[in-house]
């Protein structure tokens, strides 16, 4: 087994140290922070959610990998936002309403960080009056909504709504995102675009900002 890939078991297993062990290591030998979370980190979540649907793990076994992966994360995020140089535009990110997947959110709020964006990201679980409240105060170009549950994606839309009924919403964009929102939901509920990865949110916003 080649070091890097022990990073996939350690999440996998949920042993934080040596995830975050392994990815210091891995960076300071000069791996590429994205290959790290693209070959290792994303696809040892994929096995802990499969694992969890033919009920070999049960919720804290995910709970032990996510901390995992947010170690080794809090090593690479700082890294991913350095790459970015021009201001291109603010954006205001958060989970949705009910949802406290926060990781997904995470890697896109670095990657647009990464890609000279202001971000300010409003957590998990976040209530359409909060981001009216960010458009209003912080007024951002771009507000990007994730979900990671198929019951918390009508929360995307009662926040595309809570914007209209606000009269802010042709201030902003909206871009939405998450394992299980797809191009066609994001059209179905009055989005501006739809992100498939953290990679593809970045280029992504600033067309939408752009426009
Ligand atoms: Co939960 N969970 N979870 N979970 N969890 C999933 C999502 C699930 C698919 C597992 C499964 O059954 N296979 C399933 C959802 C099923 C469904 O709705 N169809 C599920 C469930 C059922 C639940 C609970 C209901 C379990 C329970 O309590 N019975 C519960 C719900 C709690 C709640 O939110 N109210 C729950 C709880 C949890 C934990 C708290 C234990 C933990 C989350 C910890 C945390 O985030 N802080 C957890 C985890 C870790 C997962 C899995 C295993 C991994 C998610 C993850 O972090 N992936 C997940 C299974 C899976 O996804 N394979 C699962 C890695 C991350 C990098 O990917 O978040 O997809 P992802 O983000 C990607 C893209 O989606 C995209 O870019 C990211 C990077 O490329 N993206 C965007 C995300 N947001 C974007 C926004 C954009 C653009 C792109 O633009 C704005």
């Amino acid at each position: 087994m080649s070091e890097l890939s022990k990073l996939y078991e350690a999440i996998l297993t949920g042993d934080s140290k040596a995830a975050v062990a392994i990815t210091k290591e891995a960076l300071a030998a000069g791996t590429d922070p994205l290959e790290i979370v693209n070959t290792q980190m994303v696809p040892a979540m994929d096995e802990a959610g499969r694992r969890f649907e033919c009920e070999e793990y049960f919720v804290p076994e995910l709970l032990l990998a996510a901390r995992a992966m947010k170690g080794a994360l809090e090593l690479i995020r700082p890294l991913l936002a350095e790459r970015g140089t021009e201001p291109a535009g603010r954006v205001v990110i958060g989970t949705v309403k009910g949802d406290l997947h926060d990781i997904g959110k995470n890697l896109v709020s670095s990657m647009l960080e990464g890609g000279g964006f202001e971000v300010i990201d409003l957590g998990a679980d976040v209530a359409p009056e909060r981001f009216v409240e960010a458009v209003r105060e912080r007024n951002p170009d771009l507000v990007c909504l994730s979900a990671l549950l198929t019951v918390t994606m009508p929360s995307m839309k009662t926040t595309i709504d809570a914007l209209k009924d606000a009269g802010l919403r042709d201030r902003v964009r909206v871009l939405v995102g998450g394992a299980p929102v797809t191009e066609q939901w994001a059209r179905e509920i009055g989005a501006d675009g739809y992100g498939p990865n953290a990679a593809a949110a970045v280029p992504l916003a600033r067309k939408l900002i752009m426009k």
